[in-house]
């Protein structure tokens, strides 16, 4: 898609003042071409340079994270928080620990939690931050030691009013309790909804760890009902095999789909009998192994090394990995082999010229910043039972995450026929969620 001629110099001041930040430009350029006939509509918008504002982040903030692994040897790593909108709240955002990361990557999640968030309907500002850690192959004392040592700076820009972080690649449960005990320590105070993902025995809420697969799965749904359509019966493939993948798998299954293909960075398992989720459960979450050791207990079950997911035949593909993980080409093996759905459980998983393949193709897509909001969106809920000093039962929090995704899927469809470009989720979820923060933005004058 091109770029609408006003917002074109936004976009080449962007690459300029945010050099080598690849994910970062990628994702400011998919919301901008997007932009053209909001500015038409709202020329207040363009007036108060509310795109120009946005893309650049409030605040940010980053830190040396120094610690010891088990054999004495000092590591150091580099810690981020990117703080980059509160028009709407408190920022709000994971924490991404990965080899990978730095401050492109940081910048690009960041940006579009801002809308995401917006889409939920709740009062979220946008943040993303994390490390360039590894939480790969080290003992419990070493990612607990990396916490504290994180968090020893991160507190002072945190605060249940403030900036509310949660998990992401890499953070999970494990990590957000050892980040908690040390916030708790450094302020000393129970100060609850500072965190979300946090254990159920300390504050957590219901659905948060099943939330982001279930919301996106919910959010498919959607998509497939408006077309007369249904999981029933439907052959599913889901990348990654963590979080967001565990639950995507869980809700296809009980909505009466088959996951017959999940998959780790190393390589691809194939199961045309439909993933056991118990085993799934048990490998990753528990004993922290590999996929690929699935196929020791399924015998049925093929380990491809290497292979790519995306060349398994599917009615509906869930990316549930990394960003840019599906390439034109393996959106077009896709399209060749009947997939009608796509829903972006991970954070701008297609690339710009996959995301045109789907639509051309007509295919059902969901993208990442609406399909899979139900995360942050039970971490909104998590910080609502937080302020009440309350906590609801999980039939009654996936009853709310449900009806949010309802909700997402309703606003983006409507945004999307409002402003020309009817079935485009894309074009919906970017204006959907831009108009929201714009308004509050002009409303709070120029800050
Ligand atoms: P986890 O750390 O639990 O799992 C990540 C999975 O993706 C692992 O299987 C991992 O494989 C794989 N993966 C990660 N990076 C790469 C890579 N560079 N190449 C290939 N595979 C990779 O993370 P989550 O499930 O929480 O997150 C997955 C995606 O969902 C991310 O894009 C995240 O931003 C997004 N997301 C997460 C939310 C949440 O609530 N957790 C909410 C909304 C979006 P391996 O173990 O081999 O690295
Ligand atoms: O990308 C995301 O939306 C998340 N990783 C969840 C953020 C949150 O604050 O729950």
């Amino acid at each position: 898609m091109a770029l609408p001629e006003r917002v074109q110099s936004i976009y080449q001041d962007v690459i300029k003042r945010n050099p080598g930040e690849a994910e970062f430009h990628q994702a400011v350029k998919e919301v901008l071409e997007c932009l053209g006939p909001v500015l038409v509509k709202y020329p207040e918008f363009a007036e108060a340079k509310v795109i120009e504002r946005i893309c650049e982040p409030e605040r940010q903030t980053i830190f040396r994270v120094p610690w010891q692994d088990d054999r004495g040897q000092v590591q150091i790593n580099r810690g981020f928080r990117v703080q980059f909108n509160s028009a709407l709240g408190p920022y709000k955002g994971g924490l991404r620990f990965h080899p990978s990361v730095y401050l492109g990557i940081i910048k690009f999640l960041g940006f579009e939690q801002i809308f995401k968030n917006s889409l939920t309907g709740l009062p979220i500002g946008g943040a993303k931050g994390g490390s360039d850690f590894d939480p790969k192959g080290k003992s419990d004392n070493e990612v607990m030691r990396f916490c504290q040592s994180f968090m020893i700076e991160l507190w002072r820009i945190i605060g249940e009013h403030t900036d509310v972080p949660a998990g992401d690649i890499g953070v999970g449960a494990r990590e957000i309790g050892f980040l908690f005990g040390q916030y708790k320590r450094l302020t000393s105070k129970f100060e609850a909804g500072v965190l979300t993902g946090k254990g159920l025995v300390y504050g957590g809420s219901q659905v948060r760890t099943e939330a982001t697969g279930y919301g996106c799965t919910y959010f498919v749904e959607e998509m497939l009902k408006a077309k007369g359509n249904g999981f029933m019966g439907k052959k599913a493939v889901v990348s990654g095999s963590g979080n967001v993948a565990i639950y995507t798998l869980e809700k296809i299954h009980q909505l009466g789909g088959k996951v017959v293909a999940m998959s780790d960075s190393h390589g691809v398992v194939v199961d045309e009998d439909g993933f056991n989720l118990e085993t799934v459960k048990q490998l990753k979450e528990v004993d922290r192994r590999r996929i690929k050791d699935y196929c020791d207990i399924h015998k049925q079950a093929k380990y491809i090394d290497g292979g790519n997911i995306w060349d398994v035949p599917c009615d509906v593909a869930m990316p549930s990995a990394t960003q840019n993980e599906i390439s034109g080409n393996d959106a077009r093996t896709l399209v060749k082999n009947g997939c009608i759905a796509v829903g972006e459980g991970a954070n701008m998983p297609t690339t710009p010229d996959g995301v045109q393949v789907f639509l051309a193709a007509g295919v059902l897509f969901g993208p990442g910043k609406a399909a899979n909001a139900g995360g942050v969106a039970t971490s909104a809920l998590e910080m609502q039972q937080n302020a009440g000093r309350d906590a609801w039962g999980f039939e009654e929090t996936d009853a709310k995450l449900h009806q949010i995704m309802k909700n997402v899927y309703q606003h983006c469809s409507d945004a999307a026929e409002e402003f020309g470009s009817p079935g485009n989720l894309v074009v919906g979820a970017n204006i959907g969620g831009f108009i929201k923060v714009a308004r509050a933005m002009i409303a709070h004058g120029l800050v």
